[in-house]
């Protein structure tokens, strides 16, 4: 049989068709659950795996880097990073990125922000607090075991905890760093709340962006960590309910907004104010060859490890930063502060 029938065949057999995407990720995972939103806020055909342990021996092999979610696409390859993924798919479906080029250029930034700095927040909470620690890598193994029993899937818990405290420092989780990263993230979250009680659903419209998704991402886990689930029910409640309504995207009809929105404008003066220099930072530790670099941002001494991909995030911002005209640049400075100069 010719291998498209083949997979044709097999497909079938699984009560797949050809002309799905298939997502497997974690429900724990924060770029797992952007990636599905996603896909459902641009109404494409797909199915949802959260992977068991069996299932990751199968579905890893055919990505390069070992993180989650991966997607076989309806054309039978495989990726596995959230950004390029959703850009490579802009044209199908409906779109996640708003057409005004000084809008577009926002979202993108935010949507990076979202996904790197805004996760040291949904790190730190679940491993730095003891009730968090226990009840998150309960809760990660028993979805990655799902048949294994009590007993095997709190033992490998157990080991699952240690691994990622272990890994805290390189990405920036100290006790140290703690106050800013807490600050900073609950900063950010009083600023979506603006949004969500502010007439307009989303962040460029009344329609999801690619930033909202990634906001969304990091607060759909956090919203089942204990630490960040009550202080944001307490604090922040209507952009907990918010969680809820992004969460399955495809019925909400709405239109972009050319106008950038008060919440935009004050999350771009903190990308300005943060987000930059902490990219700036890890770029430059990396050309003089460090293996850690540390800054002064929000009133707090940030450390961590550098990071190439971190790296690669810096030198696409400036790739679309020049991209766009004189006029567009001027009116996104207004709003990004005086580290705008760290895009050129
Ligand atoms: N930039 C990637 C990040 C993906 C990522 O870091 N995924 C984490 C889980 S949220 C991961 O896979 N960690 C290793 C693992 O779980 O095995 C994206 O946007 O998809």
């Amino acid at each position: 049989m010719p291998r498209a029938d083949r997979d044709t065949a097999k497909l079938a057999a699984r009560g797949k068709s050809m002309s799905q995407y298939e997502i497997y990720g974690a429900l724990g995972s924060p770029y797992s659950m952007k990636a599905r939103a996603a896909l459902r806020a641009k109404r494409l055909v797909h199915t949802w795996s959260g992977m068991t342990a069996e299932d990751r021996a199968k579905v890893m092999p055919n990505v390069k880097a070992p993180v989650i979610p991966v997607v076989r696409k309806p054309d039978g390859t495989w990726t596995n990073d959230s950004t390029p993924f959703l850009l490579s798919i802009e044209g199908e479906g409906r779109d996640l990125l708003p057409p005004d080029p000084v809008a577009r250029f926002a979202c993108l930034l935010l949507e990076d922000m979202a996904d790197e700095w805004f996760m040291k927040a949904m790190f730190h909470y679940r491993w730095a607090y003891a009730e968090d620690a226990e009840w998150v890598a309960k809760w990660l193994i028993y979805d990655n075991l799902p048949n294994a029993g009590r007993d095997q899937v709190e033992v490998v818990a157990n080991d699952i905890r240690g691994r990622q405290i272990s890994r805290m420092a390189l990405v920036g989780c100290t006790p140290e760093t703690a106050p800013l990263i807490e600050a900073s993230w609950k900063r950010c979250c009083r600023h979506l709340e603006a949004m969500a009680l502010s007439g307009q659903r989303f962040l460029f419209g009344d329609r999801p962006s690619i930033a909202d998704l990634a906001f969304y991402g990091q607060l759909k886990v956090m919203a089942t960590d204990p630490t960040p689930m009550a202080w944001m029910r307490a604090e922040t409640p209507y952009l907990y309910r918010w969680l809820d309504q992004i969460d399955d995207a495809s019925g909400i009809e709405g239109a972009w907004r050319d106008e950038i929105s008060i919440p935009v404008k004050v999350l771009l003066a903190v990308a300005g104010n943060t987000y930059l220099p902490f990219l700036q930072a890890n770029l430059d530790a990396l050309e003089a060859g460090a293996k850690t670099f540390s800054l002064t941002i929000e009133d707090g001494r940030y450390e961590q490890g550098t990071f190439g991909y971190q790296a690669k995030c810096l030198k696409s911002l400036r790739t679309l930063w020049a991209e766009l005209d004189d006029n567009s640049r001027a009116k996104l400075a207004d709003w990004i502060g005086p580290n705008t100069s760290l895009l050129s």
